[in-house]
């Protein structure tokens, strides 16, 4: 396996040089100054790829090359977003950058209620407390009929929470749910999302697969033709969110997915911490079933409570078998060499680290510190190497 590392350009506290004292060898970015639905040139491209190459590293994934909200809604005329995003594909092809990350998830990326949640070591961590998002959803934002979602448990605790908060308390975790918004978009406060939310009022699953759909077919078969692969991240977290629809959230909803365009272009990130988070996905079992389709690896552990929280555990000491996840996909790397395969190797990133040790000085974004995830790599290199 390729060991990776997300960098965020020149928007990053995090130099190039100090990334290599990691060990790391492969740079995951994007170019995240453009905003969404322009081309990604070829000069920008390749500018950011010899500046990766200088610094030792290779360029091999770009993460994400994101789909603009209007493909994700079917609005309008999209005739030029697709081209565009053909064109940059083109553009990244060019320049010897041939997987794409990307997500389907309307509005959000992904979504947590505590950037910085206490963990034993006196470390903190990302978490997702449900009776808080509950709170957020219900009596922040207002949104009509979300009571519907959430259980009367989830209710009740979501009120001992808004009770219980002040003004402050309901900032932070405005904001904490605002920071996994995709980077082109301004923040919201909660009335401010509740109308950013309207464009979305009514659209079903089946809505949102039909865009889907519509849109692999529009790239698909331009990347089978440039020699690019798709990798689509599964939801953060597996579930609806704000009476948003999910598409890619379980085994079942993968397997739709990959065969909405069945080719070996149309793959799939492998996100354990994503797919973690839902107690009915085995994620080895995930990644054994769609193994020929695995472009990209995000390696992370979650740890769920019984009533549909979860927080970021530290890489092997979640609920997720690493060990097994990981023989999982050196499997695969076996299998693909024996058949001779040229991409045989999967490039895998430490995705998201806990912050500790002055980490909070040096991260530019949550999730992403030096430290931490220097630490989640380390762990996992020593398994990869154990199973050599
Ligand atoms: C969060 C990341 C996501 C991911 C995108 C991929 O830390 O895993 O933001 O990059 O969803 O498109
Ligand atoms: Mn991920």
């Amino acid at each position: 396996m390729i060991e990776g590392w997300r960098w965020y350009g020149d928007f990053d506290r995090i130099s190039l040089g100090e990334i290599a004292q990691t060990g790391a060898s492969s740079i995951v970015t994007a170019l995240h100054e453009v905003p969404y639905g322009e081309v990604w040139t070829r000069d920008v491209i390749a500018t950011r790829r010899n500046q990766i190459q200088r610094a030792g590293f290779s360029w091999q994934v770009t993460e994400s090359l994101p789909i603009h909200e209007r493909i994700k809604r079917g609005d309008g005329d999209l005739t030029e977003l697709f081209a565009n995003y053909r064109q940059s594909m083109a553009n990244l092809s060019d320049c010897g950058i041939k997987v794409i990350c990307y997500n389907f998830m309307p509005l959000l990326d992904w979504t947590r209620t505590d950037l910085n949640a206490p963990v034993a070591t006196g470390a903190t961590c990302l978490r997702f407390s449900l009776p808080k998002m509950a709170a957020f959803d219900v009596y922040m934002v207002e949104r009509p009929g979300a009571e519907k979602d959430f259980t009367p448990q989830d209710l009740a605790a979501a009120k001992v929470w808004i009770d219980q908060s002040t003004p402050e308390s309901r900032e932070v975790l405005t904001n904490a749910i605002m920071a996994g918004l995709p980077g082109a978009y301004e923040r919201y406060d909660a009335p401010g999302l509740r109308e950013a939310l309207k464009p979305y009022e009514g659209m079903t699953h089946s809505d949102l697969r039909a865009n889907y759909s519509r849109f692999l077919s529009e790239v698909i078969a331009t990347a089978e033709e440039l020699g690019l692969v798709f990798a689509v991240h599964p939801d953060d977290p597996p579930r609806d969110i704000l009476g948003l629809p999910r598409i890619v959230s379980c085994a079942d909803d993968i397997r739709w997915n990959l065969a909405a365009v069945d080719s070996p272009a149309n793959g799939l990130t492998l996100c354990a911490g994503s797919l973690g988070a839902n107690p009915a996905n085995d994620v080895p079992a995930i990644a054994r079933e769609f193994a020929d389709k695995i472009h990209f690896a995000h390696l992370r552990n979650v740890r769920k409570d019984p009533d549909g929280s979860f927080e970021e555990a530290a890489h092997l000491e979640g609920d997720t078998d690493m060990v097994d996840l990981i023989r999982a996909l050196l499997a695969e790397e076996k299998r693909r060499t024996t058949e001779g395969r040229k991409d045989c190797s999967i490039v895998f990133r430490p995705d998201h680290g806990h912050e500790m040790l002055g980490d909070a000085a040096k991260q530019t974004h949550p999730g992403y510190p030096l430290i931490g995830r220097l630490r989640g790599l380390c762990e996992l290199r020593g398994v990869i190497a154990g199973q050599a």
